[in-house]
């Protein structure tokens, strides 16, 4: 259960990190007039070439996207999942996932085949306990449990709670729930939603695999023996949001992540210099490549910055589910993705070396990673 608690970022570090963000970001002026289009590389393309004393921005493309500051930036990928799982859009699909990843680390899913009831149920369950007394959660939470805990409450300017429960795990659901007095609908939920994410995490991968057109061999351990964490962050309406942050600036410590933002706004991804916030669709799950699946494709794929920005006007609640690797493998990239121009980047190490070194008091930050770059 420790190690496992090793996800999405450290939670200590996250909390104790909890920090105000300077005014509003993001603006999203409108309508959105072509002329003024332009992509994230244009913009930095621009910016450079200013910086180098040039009196006119080179001319926009004609892309549809977000704005960001004024400008808009390329449009964050959709991937339908019917469409790749037909065998004339498969190829095409896998391709673009493997831009999405290269590009992005992150892309959205639409068409996933989990059905909507079910997120419902599973979010229900989650606020349930949220709304417990704060006696009750008490009695699962970091201050009582140390490293069991399943439970944080941190009471900072954006306030944040998060239960963290291994859904594999029938021991702790059961203890879970007695202590809190959940009902057996609770584990029920749980045990389904082990079953429904795997799944759904299981058809990713071979996804990611495929796209890498390398043999799968390579990856055969973790479609084995990977597990899951799934984890509720509740974020309390906040009057000071926009100055705050619900999550700090973080990179995922595990293979991928799948994330249901529901309808209410405060992911954002980093990109290209920028953070761009995600629109939230009820629809669709959030996929963002975590460190483990970088150090697999020699950095081919790599991890995304993220953060979380607290809501202003009502509560938010995301699940994430993080998909872990196989325990006792050594995790080495893929030989096909290392060659002489692209040597291995990371030292052979395992999940556990991982996580013991997130633990490390020097260690860096928003990721690990670095502790484990090859000199060559
Ligand atoms: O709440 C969100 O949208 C982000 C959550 C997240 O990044 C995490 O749990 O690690």
């Amino acid at each position: 259960m420790e190690s496992l608690q090793f996800l999405g970022t450290s939670l200590s570090a996250v909390y104790h990190h909890m920090v105000m963000v300077p005014a509003p970001l993001f603006k999203r002026p409108g309508p959105q007039l072509p002329g003024n289009r332009t992509t994230t590389a244009s913009v930095i393309r621009a910016a450079a070439a200013l910086q180098h004393g040039a009196q006119s921005i080179p001319l926009p493309g004609p892309l549809d996207g977000d704005y960001v500051d004024g400008v808009v930036v390329d449009e964050v990928p959709i991937v339908d999942l019917a469409e790749l799982r037909s065998s004339s859009g498969r190829a095409q699909g896998t391709q673009r996932v493997a831009a999405a990843c290269r590009d992005w680390g992150f892309f959205q899913v639409v068409n996933h085949g989990v059905s909507i009831e079910f997120v419902h149920k599973l979010r229900k369950q989650c606020l349930d306990v949220f709304s417990l007394p704060q006696e009750q959660k008490d009695k699962v939470s970091r201050r009582s449990q140390g490293s069991q805990w399943v439970y944080d409450y941190r009471p900072n300017h954006g306030p944040l709670e998060v239960l963290q429960l291994n859904p594999w795990d029938s021991p702790q659901l059961h203890t879970c729930a007695h202590a809190l007095n959940c009902s057996e609908d609770f584990i029920a939920v749980y045990e389904e939603a082990n079953l429904v994410f795997r799944t759904l995490a299981m058809e990713i991968l071979d996804i990611l695999i495929e796209g890498l057109r390398v043999d799968a061999k390579h990856f055969q351990a973790h479609k084995k023996e990977s597990q899951g964490v799934l984890r509720a962050n509740y974020y309390h309406q906040s009057k000071a949001a926009d100055q705050v942050l619900g999550l700090i600036p973080h990179v995922d410590g595990n293979l991928f992540t799948i994330l249901h933002q529901q309808d209410v706004s405060g992911l954002e991804v980093l990109k290209d210099g920028s953070w761009i916030p995600i629109t939230p669709r009820n629809d669709a799950f959030c996929i963002n490549v975590a460190d483990i699946m970088q150090v697999l494709t020699n950095d081919e794929y790599t991890s995304v910055q993220h953060r979380a920005v607290g809501p202003k006007t009502q509560a938010r609640l995301s699940l994430a589910y993080f998909l872990t690797p196989a325990a006792g493998v050594t995790l080495v990239a893929a030989p096909e993705l290392v060659n002489s121009l692209h040597p291995p980047r990371y030292r052979p190490f395992t999940w556990k070396d991982f996580v013991d070194a997130s633990k490390g008091a020097d260690r860096p930050y928003p990721s690990v990673l670095p502790f484990f770059e090859q000199r060559h």
